[in-house]
């Protein structure tokens, strides 16, 4: 992080907040230390500070919050479940802008288990809304460690990526239909439930992976898909990400359709799950350079996955690539091999800083991702952990660096652009992206120029203006 002089406090537009207060009423209307929950981000990089936090109830109360800002020209900084990796959410140090929470529009609008699709409204976890459409007997495929807070505003308006978008793609596949409040203070009503609709642009699309930018998502309906009827988990002791890779290609060979998650992390980043979070431990013999979580799934019960699973990794033990592997043999089995998975992000922020770099090349780049990336940080800060993980499927590495033990956090992340150009050389040279699944948000509008100069940066710039000409919808992030 750079470290700027925290701004002068500015002084509150006190004929807004009273207008809000009338409004949305004064419960809805949040002040001063009440703020507090909503300024911090999650990895507690930004300590922002709001004029106040807004929590309208329903769309029409969001419209009108929207409108009332506009008019008093106090700019707006929407927030879901405040999960964000790169403090998108986050209000500005001088405490200039008004924080709208989404978490009170929370009601599931409608559920078809013949169409597949759920109708939620934005405040609604990810977790509520996975629950939901289980209840209905399909899947919500879309799976973060976040889940239990993130909201369905805050995973379309980032386009979240996660464990499954190896199958099912990202949070843009699943959206038919999108309902969004946007700057003019208009609803955009577009809550269709149609699998075919090529009626002019697709403006869902334009604001899934917004990121708050250029309208407040309110309401979506997104696809369901059947629940699977087999299951399988396993966890693999591998030597090198070229093992992790060959093993991913030749699951695909055997089933294309059949792998449902496929997530790498090295063996650095498990010793800090296993080290740091209760109850985490390792089901191998012993530890292994790297690490891989399958999982197999199948509409059809009797699919054959197990005997895949273990013919596969029998070969892969016998030709040495694999050296070890574990199938879960039950429910609690295979969330204990997830966990491993989905606890690295605590246990690296327990572990001190880190500089995450959620980055993308295509698949077959991976083992010269982590190779290249893994020289580079070790030449240019002796003793930072390097514990890269991620969704290996989809050529998505966070390649994130934990501090060394003995160097101060400040002093670590003052170098944070640093490392990031560092390991942004390598990606580049790879033919990859720097923000892959997180977004840029607050933290990486600077990266913008040089990696999406030209004729794509000028677009986004042109939509932002015909849509937000005041700048009022999360300024300083997204765009330089
Ligand atoms: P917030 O953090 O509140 O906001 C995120 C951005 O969206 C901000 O720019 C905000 O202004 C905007 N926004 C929020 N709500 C709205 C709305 N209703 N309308 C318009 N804009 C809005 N991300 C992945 O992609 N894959 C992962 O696997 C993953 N795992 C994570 C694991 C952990 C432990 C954590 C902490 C984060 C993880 N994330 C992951 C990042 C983050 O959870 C996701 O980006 C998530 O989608 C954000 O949802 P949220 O509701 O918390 O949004
Ligand atoms: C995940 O895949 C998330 O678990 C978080 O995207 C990654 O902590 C991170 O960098
Ligand atoms: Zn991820």
């Amino acid at each position: 992080m750079q470290q700027h002089a925290i701004p002068p406090l500015r002084p509150p537009d006190t004929a807004l907040l009273a207008a809000l207060r009338e409004r949305l009423g004064e419960a809805a209307v949040l002040t001063g230390r009440d703020t507090d929950g909503y300024c911090e981000d999650w990895r507690g990089l930004y300590h922002g500070r709001a004029m106040a936090v807004v929590r309208p109830a329903d769309t029409e109360a969001v419209a009108d919050a929207v409108r009332l800002c506009v008019q008093h020209r106090v700019a707006i900084v929407p927030q879901g479940g405040n999960t964000s990796m790169v403090g998108g959410a986050s209000p500005h140090e001088d405490g200039s802008e008004i924080v709208l929470s989404l978490s009170r529009l929370t009601r599931v609008r409608g559920i078809d288990a013949i169409d597949m699709t759920l109708s939620v409204e934005a405040g609604v976890t990810l977790k509520a809304a996975q629950d939901a459409a289980r209840e209905a007997g399909c899947l919500l495929p879309l799976s973060i460690s976040a889940e239990g807070s993130a909201q369905i505003g805050g995973v379309l308006a980032t386009n979240a990526g996660g464990n499954n978008t190896v199958r099912y793609g990202n949070a843009r596949e699943l959206v038919l239909g999108i309902e969004a409040v946007l700057p003019n203070g208009s609803v955009l009503s577009g809550m269709r439930r149609l699998r075919k609709d090529n009626t002019g642009y697709a403006l869902r699309h334009l604001l899934v992976g917004s990121e708050g930018t250029l309208g407040i998502i309110t309401a979506a309906v997104l696809q369901l898909a059947p629940r699977p009827h087999s299951l399988e988990v396993a966890l693999c002791g591998v030597a090198s990400p070229e093992a992790a890779l060959a093993l991913f290609t030749e699951f695909r060979r055997r089933d294309p359709s059949a792998i449902q998650a496929y997530e790498f992390m090295s063996g650095t980043g498990m010793a800090l799950v296993t080290g740091l979070i209760e109850g985490a431990s390792l089901p191998l013999e012993g530890t292994a350079p790297h690490y891989v979580l399958v999982e197999l799934a199948s509409g059809r019960e009797s699919a054959g996955l197990r005997e895949l699973l273990e013919e596969v990794l029998a070969q892969a033990l016998e030709d040495g690539s694999v050296l070890d592997a574990v199938v879960a043999e039950s429910g609690v089995q295979r969330a204990a091999i997830w966990r491993l998975r989905e606890e690295h992000s605590e246990a690296q922020k327990r572990a001190g800083a880190s500089v995450k770099n959620d980055v993308s090349v295509p698949v077959s780049r991976v083992p010269e991702l982590i190779a290249r990336a893994t020289e580079a940080c070790a030449a240019l800060m002796p003793g930072i952990r390097i514990a890269p993980f991620g969704h290996l499927g989809d050529g998505n590495i966070h390649f994130n660096l934990v501090q060394p033990e003995a160097m101060p956090r400040e002093v670590f992340l003052a170098r944070d652009h640093e490392i990031m150009d560092t390991v942004g050389a390598v990606v580049r040279a790879l033919d990859g992206s720097f923000s892959a699944e997180h977004g840029v948000g607050r933290l990486k509008p600077y990266m913008m120029p040089d990696w999406r100069g030209g004729a794509e940066l000028d677009t986004m710039r042109r939509i932002k203006q015909a849509l937000d000409p005041l700048g009022l919808f999360n300024p300083g992030k997204l765009l330089p």
